[in-house]
């Protein structure tokens, strides 16, 4: 029989999980009634930190890609540990980590960014086999940290899917300690096992791709809704950028009000999906 999942509150779910991190970010939105993940895709500090005070209340995690920030240093991510406490969010840095295990332990640990020194959660491409989750596991897990294994992508033509997404649910199952979740377009549940032989195991699903107004942009990304990605899909999290921050980064009112929009188009897909009959 399939465990399902789905139709538990992320407060029940909190029981489902060992890893820290996992936890860390179920309780953060049950305590806080958001599925919203706001993804901060700008270059310059100022615009980084105004972002993330606007979005703060309304967000349960920030996704950061520090390694495109000009004028980064440590302060930065000083500042952004603050607003982490402030507004009660958890840090993802969407670094995919791509290469072998000691490579990429040591990206993890060191370098100008030092990620596993304040990234609650990180990901990585399964591409390597199961060596990269032990490589990042060796720094991660003694810190608290977990990981979320890309198991599909959004992009128009991603080579991510059939038996690479199965297999790479199989790794992540075998380093359930470690690895709490999948970036991915559905819920995983199910997925590369055999139905009806073993219980599913609950991982958290994070979902990049996700737009009220716009279908997609030049680049071959392709966006969903809320309720298409939460409720029609099973995913967790709706992970938002430019459907938040547009392309004025620094009008923080407006800012406010789509991720307002977002954060309840997040949640009433879920409540839907919570309450909806087996
Ligand atoms: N992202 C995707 N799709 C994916 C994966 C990651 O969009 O399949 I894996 C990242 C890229 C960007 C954010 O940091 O999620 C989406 O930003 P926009 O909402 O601005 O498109």
């Amino acid at each position: 029989m399939m465990a399902s999942f789905l139709r538990q509150t992320y407060g029940q779910r909190i029981h489902n999980h060992n890893n820290p991190a996992a936890k860390l970010l179920l309780e953060t939105m049950e305590r806080k009634k958001t599925n919203l993940a706001v993804s901060v895709d700008v270059t310059k500090s100022k615009d980084f930190l105004a972002i993330i005070d606007a979005v703060g209340p309304f967000v349960c995690l920030i996704k950061t890609h520090v390694d495109i920030i000009e004028d980064f240093d440590q302060l930065l991510i000083k500042q952004l540990q603050d607003f982490s406490v402030k507004h009660d969010f958890v840090i993802f840095e969407d670094r995919k980590f791509a290469d072998i295990g000691n490579t990429v332990a040591l990206q993890y640990s060191s370098g100008v960014h030092k990620i596993a020194s304040w990234s609650h959660i990180t990901n990585a491409h399964p591409v390597p086999g199961p060596s990269i989750i032990s490589g990042l596991s060796s720094i991660g897990l003694p810190l608290g940290r977990g990981l979320l294994l890309l198991t599909e992508m959004s992009t128009k033509g991603t080579l991510a899917v059939g038996s690479y997404t199965e297999e790479a649910v199989r790794m992540a199952r075998a380093h359930r300690d470690f690895v709490i979740g999948f970036i991915a377009q559905r819920s995983m549940q199910g997925i590369g096992i055999q139905a009806d032989t073993v219980d599913g195991d609950d991982f958290l699903v994070l979902t990049p791709g996700v737009g009220l107004d716009a279908k997609g942009d030049s680049m071959g990304q392709q966006y969903r809704t809320p309720r298409q990605v939460i409720l029609e899909s099973g995913c967790d999290v709706i992970i938002v950028g430019r459907g938040i921050y547009g392309k004025d980064p620094s009008f923080v009112d407006g800012i406010r009000v789509q991720a307002k929009r977002y954060m309840e188009a997040g949640w009433e897909a879920y409540q839907e999906r919570v309450s909806s009959q087996a």
